[in-house]
């Protein structure tokens, strides 16, 4: 009755939103007991890295105090935190590693 919809109107679009997931830094924290070469050894076994690689992010946090080894998803960030407590505590280094979103 108001319009009897034969349908000439107008069509409004809206945009499909695709919302990415959060990334999450992990970061690696100097400490004055760790020794290097363990330090470059979790570098290059947990993320992958090659030896120079592991060996510049190492003194980058010897000198800074910390810096970022990664980005990842949730997850994946959480995993690579836990393997590295996990690995430092078992060969009793007081190594610390974090996370927090990007
Ligand atoms: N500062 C430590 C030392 O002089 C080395 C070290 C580097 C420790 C990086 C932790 O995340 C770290 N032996």
């Amino acid at each position: 009755d108001k319009d009897d919809d034969g349908d000439v109107g107008i069509a409004v679009k809206t945009r499909a939103r695709t919302k990415r997931p959060p990334l999450y830094k992990v970061l690696l924290l100097n400490d004055d007991y760790t020794p290097m070469e363990f330090v470059v050894l979790i570098l290059e076994r947990f993320f992958g890295l090659t030896h120079a690689q592991a060996f510049e992010i190492m003194l980058t946090v010897h000198k800074k105090g910390v810096a970022v080894v990664g980005v990842f998803s949730h997850e994946i960030a959480e995993t690579k935190v836990t393997q590295v407590m996990d690995f430092a505590r078992r060969h009793q280094h007081p190594l610390q590693c974090t996370m927090e979103k990007e």
